[in-house]
Order: C-alpha cells, then sequence, then structure tokens
C-alpha cells in the first residue's frame, strides 16, 4: 500500500519541439534536415501536439493529471529576429486557457533545448548576446501569458544541453569535445536563468499579476558511482560532479560562478531558485579517465545488472538513486523541490507503472522524513521525439501511433490516472497492474 501525501501533486512533462510538429524556424528542424537524427527521421510532424493539443488536454483530464510542464517555442514566438509571430502567441494562450479550464496548473519551461534556427546561425549559447535575446523573449511570454502562468522553469538541464551539443556532437552545432565552447555555452546559460529570475519576477509583481510566482530550472542530477579503486576513477567522478553538477547548482542556485566559468556573483549574492527542478533518470557508472575528453571519464552502465533493470536505451532502472541526490541537494539547498522529469523508455510497456511506483515510493518515503517535494512530472504524457535517437525510445504514458497520429492510454497511464485519482494505491490495484515490492540494491 502507498499513499501520497496531499502536497505531493501529480502530473506529467514534455516539451515543444518533441511533441508539436510544424516548425520550420527551429534548429531542429534544421538539425533533422541535416540527416542528424537516426534514421533520418525529423521533427516536422512529431506527434502533432501543435493541433491535437485539445486532444491531448482531455486525456491528461481522463488521467486525472494536477499539474503539467510544457515548454514554449521560442522559433514559434520570435521565428524571425526581432519580430513576435501573434498566431504562436495565441496558441499558447489558447492552450494555457484549456489547461486552466481542465484545473491543471502550468509550469512553462522558456528553454527546452531548441532555439530559432536564426539563433543558432548567430552562435546561439557561445555568444554572450543570446542572454539578452533570451531576456527579451522571456519578458514577452511572461507579459502575455499574464495571470495564466505563475510558475516558470527558465532553462531544461544545462548541463546535458551544453554536453550533448559542444561534447557529444549530439544537439545543433553538432560540436565533439569542444570543452571552450562547453564551459562558454554554460556560464552564459547560468547568468541567463539568474537574469531571468529577476524580470520574471519584476513583470509578475509590476503588473499585479494573479498567482505566487515561482521560478526554478530543471537540473538533471544523475547518480554517479565508481567501478573500482583506482585513484584516477576516483577523480574523474569527483570532476564529473563538478563539471556535470555543481558548477550549476552554485551559479543557478545561489548565483555563484566557479572556475573556470568565472568568479564571483555577477547578479549579486541571493537564492534564485524558489523551487529546485530535478530530472532524474538513473545510475551511471564512472569508468576512467582515458576518455578523449578526458575531463569527464567514461559514463556506463554496471554489466551486472539485469535486463530486468534496464530501460529500452540500456540505461538502469535505480529508484534508490533518486533518494541519494535528493536527500544530498535538499541539505545543501532546503528549497521546495519538484521532480520536473521521471520516466522510462517502454514499448511493451511492461516496466512503466512499476517504474512509478518504485520512483514514488522513495519521494513518499523522502516527504517522511522532512524533504519539502511538491511535485511529480512523469516524462512523458506522449510518445516523442528523442531529440538524435529519434522517435524508436517510447516514453509516454500514452502512445503515438506515428503513422495515424492516433492516442493510446497504456495501461500504465491508466494506472498513473487511477493512482492521482487515489492518491493511493491498493493492493487490488497491485494486482491489476501487476505491481512487485521488490527489493534492488
Ligand atoms: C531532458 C530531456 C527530455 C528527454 C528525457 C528522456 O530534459 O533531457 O529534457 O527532453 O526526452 O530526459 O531522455
Amino acid at each position: 500500500m502507498l499513499t501520497i501525501p496531499k502536497k505531493l501533486l501529480l502530473g506529467s512533462a514534455t516539451a515543444a519541439t518533441q511533441i508539436e510538429g510544424g516548425d520550420l524556424n527551429s534548429n531542429w528542424y534544421h538539425w533533422s534536415l541535416a540527416g542528424k537524427i537516426a534514421n533520418n527521421e525529423s521533427s516536422i510532424v512529431a506527434a502533432d501536439h501543435y493541433n491535437r493539443y485539445p486532444e491531448d488536454i482531455q486525456i491528461m483530464s481522463e488521467l486525472n493529471q494536477e499539474i503539467y510542464r510544457m515548454s514554449i517555442e521560442w522559433s514559434r514566438i520570435e521565428p524571425v529576429k526581432g519580430v513576435w509571430s501573434q498566431e504562436g502567441i495565441d496558441h499558447y494562450k489558447d492552450e494555457m486557457a484549456m489547461l486552466l479550464k481542465n484545473g491543471i496548473q502550468p509550469l512553462v519551461t522558456l528553454h527546452h533545448f531548441s532555439c530559432p534556427e536564426w539563433l543558432q546561425k548567430e552562435g546561439a549559447w557561445v555568444n554572450s548576446d543570446t542572454v539578452e535575446r533570451f531576456l527579451i523573449f522571456t519578458g514577452k511570454v511572461v507579459l502575455e501569458l499574464g495571470n495564466m502562468v505563475s510558475e516558470y522553469c527558465t532553462i531544461n538541464e544545462p548541463n546535458v544541453f551544453a554536453m550533448d551539443t559542444y561534447m557529444d556532437a549530439k544537439y545543433p552545432p553538432g560540436h565533439k569535445d569542444d570543452i571552450k565552447s562547453y564551459f562558454k555555452a554554460s556560464k552564459n546559460l547560468i547568468v541567463a536563468h539568474l537574469r531571468a529570475y529577476k524580470l520574471i519576477h519584476n513583470i509578475r509583481a509590476e503588473h499585479k499579476f494573479s498567482g505566487i510566482t515561482k521560478v526554478g530550472i530543471a537540473h538533471h542530477l544523475a547518480h554517479f558511482e565508481v567501478d573500482s579503486k583506482n585513484p584516477l576513477t576516483h577523480l574523474s567522478k569527483k570532476l564529473m560532479d563538478y563539471s556535470f553538477h555543481d558548477l550549476f547548482t552554485k551559479g543557478m542556485i545561489e548565483g555563484k560562478l566557479s572556475m573556470p566559468l568565472g568568479v564571483g556573483y555577477p547578479e549579486g549574492k541571493g537564492r534564485f531558485c524558489d523551487f529546485i527542478g530535478v530530472n532524474y533518470y538513473s545510475r551511471h557508472i564512472i569508468r576512467s579517465t582515458m576518455n578523449p575528453s578526458m575531463l569527464f571519464g567514461e559514463v556506463t552502465v554496471d554489466e551486472s545488472v539485469p535486463d530486468s533493470r534496464k530501460n529500452d536505451l540500456g540505461w538502469e532502472i535505480y529508484p534508490k538513486g533518486l533518494s541519494i541526490i535528493l536527500k544530498k541537494l535538499y541539505k545543501d539547498y532546503p528549497l521546495p523541490i519538484y521532480i520536473t522529469e521521471n520516466g522510462i523508455p517502454d514499448v511493451n510497456d511492461t516496466k512503466r507503472a512499476q517504474f512509478i511506483y518504485e520512483h514514488l515510493k522513495e519521494l513518499v518515503t523522502l516527504i517522511e522524513e522532512g524533504i519539502d517535494i511538491r511535485r511529480y512530472y512523469h516524462w512523458s504524457l506522449l510518445d516523442n521525439l528523442e531529440w538524435n535517437d529519434g522517435y524508436g525510445p517510447r516514453f509516454g504514458l500514452v502512445e503515438v501511433n506515428y503513422n495515424t497520429l492516433k492516442r493510446t492510454i497504456r495501461q500504465s497511464g491508466k494506472f498513473y490516472g487511477e493512482l492521482i485519482k487515489h492518491r493511493h494505491i491498493s493492493k487490488e490495484m497491485k494486482q491489476t497492474y501487476n505491481i512487485k515490492d521488490v527489493s534492488y540494491e
């Protein structure tokens, strides 16, 4: 039996590029044209959510979702530098209005990996002018959405974004082992967040928009372990924790730049997050420093992990890691925590319900221990474009048939919907959905 405390709201998360389709002005569309997505796939149709959002909100409502995290596509608001698209703005206003009408509270992400192609051509995040452009975009969105949205997530996973863009060549413009750009972009992302934090608060206060303004980030926190006593491996883990986690937590929460990004507090000392969003997926084993990028070591999965404890992309299912990272995070920063992403690619839908159960169990225990966890956004509502991995991985509570675009709620989606409704997982539910209490290490 598991009872979900009232304070923990439940819902799902998506990102515009991954589900919307139809946008010719985003850098990801151009990245698809260049053949950079698995199987030559393209962002152009995705799940056609841009046209089908009424149906998708209806599904969210059927699944009793209380909250929804979504992103606004910058290239739909500002398709050409300095030119606003009223069509794009009205679209998102309609979507917000419909969410609210269905009693679903939105959390809006302003930067979720994608940007307009014109910005990409200007160097995107390695160009420090992008900070200013991001603030102009942010100000416009916050003004336009007004009373409808009081919660914002400025930047999604700055660490993964910088790593996949400048070190691993997975995201546009696809640099390999470009450490200089990794740090340059990281600094700009941090400064953009700090300034956007203030801007959003100022605009909403000045216009007396309703709702308590809450601004935060969605930070990808992985659980790293080392697999040997080799001191180099330990050093590698330390470097990885520093450059992948700590630079960003210190930067975006405390406003402090650390080397090699810089020193001091570019926007003054303070607290720049009203909540900390955590995206958690897996445990990673750090093997050695002999990887070409040296600094980061090699990130792998423990070979002894059986397939039953891995997802379709081979990542280990490791709920305990969520507790470990949250305990540390809360000790360092006792701020409200939102789980802004947690999910599993599972095409056969045999592991997702169990995955949700195990991770929620960890969260409930932590809440009982006094950790202030307030939101759980499951990744994801729908099957979607898993960036450069294309449409293969199936993360949805709802299956999307990419030929017909028909939506079908998976068994795990039904399980999640019932769980939200009753805020309780009974013995019967466990039987129906084949949920087990397993012990795992
Ligand atoms: C993210 C990602 C999502 C991914 C998810 C699964 O924030 O990394 O933002 O877009 O699809 O994490 O890999």
